[in-house]
């Protein structure tokens, strides 16, 4: 029905680019990427790009985006307001054409930096044509004007519906559930991006509410008069800063522009976030390989000219520069060139010349203005490059020896005489005493054992280089056989089960920790292919008479010690605690831990693995306070896993 009267209004024209928007209907992934969450997520970003785009020009500077009961999304801003007047060519109002045809965009006003690849205004005739019904608002600083659309047709014409005092545009809408595969929005997923516009366009208020459970409403007030400064504060919050300030250079060629902020840290990853027009460009483009190829520039010829680099010295390399770099990259281009898979790369050339020339120019500046902060930056690029350099000397060592084969096998280990990783399985334990009974009490023909001795290794404060030569985890390399990191080869494990055993108590859980950090950040598909297990000894030991059973928990224990007793619940039944695996027997181990019919093994997953890596962080690495803070929330399990 709607559809009738909505055609009938149209020349004929019109009622071609109104075929328009059923086709955003039949195919709405080319238009928002899909019709999952993300789509979904995307309508949101296509009403409030439009509200950007007006505090860009200028007149607008708070956003207000709500998720209602029933994920109703509400969008309103204190704009100029979209125009109501009649469109020339069209001969309705403006502000329905913008929501009702689907038009290519740039004909509606001019100027500004056109975001969303190039379209003004575009998406919103977009999430019209897949929402169940639609409403916008337009104040005019006199009166309310407004009109609804159901699955993109209007419902009746624009109409004034009472007075105001000011100016902007509200829009309500609900996304069609033919369309989506889910309506529920994420608040953490709408956050992220709206922090991220906030940061982007700096002194611009966002204001974000979830207003979907009235007992759990949650809301953030987002503006940062510091812009993306303030964004690599952010970012960088939980990491040491290496100098206090965080670096600016911005600039300006024709109607183009670029900003750039970044603050080195202690770590050794790289935090390198771009934007064209506001939208992350995750597959890079021009901005990011003009500021990689100038910074490598600066910095190398800075430390040359002061005496950092002798001449002897080769090249810092674009990567040793940007070790534990946060940066953002943000550019502004009035015709910007969106290519790539997700059409998330930048491909204005001319691009490239204004962020190098940026960063030469003012980077250049800035470091002869601050040679303190310049000196920091060149000793963290000059330990990054004898670090990659001692890391390639060691990888080549490992390749040579690995060359002799087996017969570099670790001298602790007692291999199996099964190769075939169908049946073979390792067991790696902690201490000399359990690694001898391991070995005297398994099944030699499929049952490997590694019993590790030597200094514990930090690996948060290690690099790869470290990792190679440390001898606790070597032999672990060695045996294994997949070598690590980029080398990594899951092809030559020579073990189809990797099982971890360790006592239960401090120390074991620490070896189980360090093993299982280790397994998640240099040989993960270890873990993601479920290889890894912890082997679970008995808990306690009961003796009636002649006879002797384990028992694996408390439960277990009064149960056990109750069918020994026997209905007449007379006898004495002996229960001790299990002290440690190194005070069991062959026999015993075999028989509690290592035997396939009666023993329990856990699997680990990537979920405990990335949880150890965190407990590895947080007790390994460099600030003091979360270390005490987790200590103390865990004092509690650590006294009871002391048994
Ligand atoms: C909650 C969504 O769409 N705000 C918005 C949109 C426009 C304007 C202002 C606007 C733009 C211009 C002139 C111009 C749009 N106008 C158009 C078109 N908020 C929201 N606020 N006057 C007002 O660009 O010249 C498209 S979007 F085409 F009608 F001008």
């Amino acid at each position: 029905m709607a559809q009738e009267k909505v055609t009938n209004q149209y020349d004929e024209s019109s009622i071609q680019v109104l075929e328009g928007l059923e086709a955003v209907r039949k195919r709405p992934g080319m238009y928002i990427g899909s019709t999952s969450v993300r789509g979904l997520h995307h309508l949101v970003y296509e009403i409030v790009d439009n509200s950007i785009d007006e505090a860009l020009a200028g007149y607008c500077d708070t956003i207000t985006v709500r998720i209602l009961p029933d994920n109703i999304i509400e969008v309103e801003d204190n704009g100029r307001g979209i125009p109501v007047g009649i469109h020339p060519k069209m001969g309705i109002p403006t502000v329905e054409v913008v929501f009702t045809i689907l038009h290519a965009g740039g004909k509606f006003g001019g100027g500004g930096y056109k975001v969303s690849g190039g379209l003004h205004g575009v998406g919103a005739s977009v999430v019209n044509a897949l929402s169940q019904w639609l409403e916008v608002e337009v104040h005019d600083g006199k009166k309310i004007h407004a009109q609804r659309y159901e699955r993109g047709h209007s419902c009746g014409p624009l109409q004034v519906v009472g007075d105001t005092d000011h100016t902007g545009t509200k829009v309500r809408f609900l996304a069609d559930d033919q369309i989506f595969e889910t309506l529920e929005y994420e608040y953490e997923v709408l956050l992220k991006r709206l922090r991220e516009q906030a940061f982007l366009n700096a002194g611009l208020r966002i204001v974000f509410e979830d207003l979907r459970d009235e007992e759990k409403v949650r809301s953030k007030n987002l503006c940062y008069e510091g812009g993306i400064r303030e964004f690599v504060t952010y970012l960088n919050k939980s990491k040491e800063p290496i100098h206090e300030e965080v670096i600016y250079v911005s600039g300006m060629k024709g109607t183009s522009m670029a900003e750039i902020a970044m603050q080195y840290t202690t770590k050794y990853d790289e935090t390198l976030i771009s934007f064209a027009n506001d939208i992350n460009t995750t597959e890079g483009g021009t901005h990011e390989t003009g500021f990689k190829a100038a910074m490598t520039n600066v910095i190398n010829n800075y430390a040359r000219k002061h005496n950092y680099l002798k001449e002897k010295d080769s090249n810092l390399s674009s990567e040793d520069v940007r070790e534990g770099l946060t940066v953002i990259i943000s550019v502004k281009v009035e015709e910007a060139q969106f290519e790539g898979q997700t059409k998330t790369k930048l491909g204005n050339s001319e691009v490239r010349g204004l962020v190098s020339s940026i960063i030469t120019e003012k980077l250049t500046e800035f470091f002869e203005e601050n040679p303190k902060i310049a000196k920091t930056i060149i000793g963290k690029a000059v330990s990054a490059s004898q670090a990659r350099e001692a890391a390639r000397k060691a990888r080549e060592s490992a390749r040579k020896s690995a060359l002799s084969t087996s017969l570099s096998l670790p001298g602790k280990l007692a291999d199996c005489q099964s190769k075939d990783t169908k049946y073979t399985e390792i067991y790696i334990v902690e201490g000399d005493s359990a690694g001898g009974s391991a070995k005297d009490g398994r099944d030699r023909r499929f049952q490997a054992i590694l019993s590790l001795w030597g200094k514990m290794l930090n690996v948060e404060k290690s690099r790869l280089d470290k990792v190679y030569n440390n001898d606790k985890l070597q032999p672990v390399i060695a045996a294994l056989g997949t070598n690590i990191g980029a080398d990594f080869d899951l092809e030559k494990l020579r073990y189809g089960k990797v099982i971890i055993m360790a006592d239960a108590d401090v120390d074991g859980a620490h070896i189980r920790t360090l093993l299982l950090t280790f397994f998640f950040r240099f040989m993960r598909p270890l873990i993601e292919g479920g290889y890894v297990y912890t082997a679970v000894p008995p808990l306690y030991k009961l003796v009636k008479g002649k006879e002797t059973r384990y028992a694996y928990s408390d439960e277990e224990r009064d149960k056990i010690s109750a069918e020994l007793r026997g209905e007449d619940g007379k006898g004495k039944v002996e229960i001790s605690r299990n002290k440690g695996l190194g005070e069991m027997d062959a026999k015993e181990l075999w028989a509690t831990t290592m035997d396939p019919e009666t023993r329990t093994l856990k699997q680990f997953t990537l979920g405990d693995a990335i949880a150890a890596d965190q407990t590895f962080s947080v007790l390994m690495g460099e600030k003091v306070e979360p270390r005490k803070a987790f200590i103390e929330e865990n004092a509690k399990y650590v006294m009871n896993l002391d048994v």
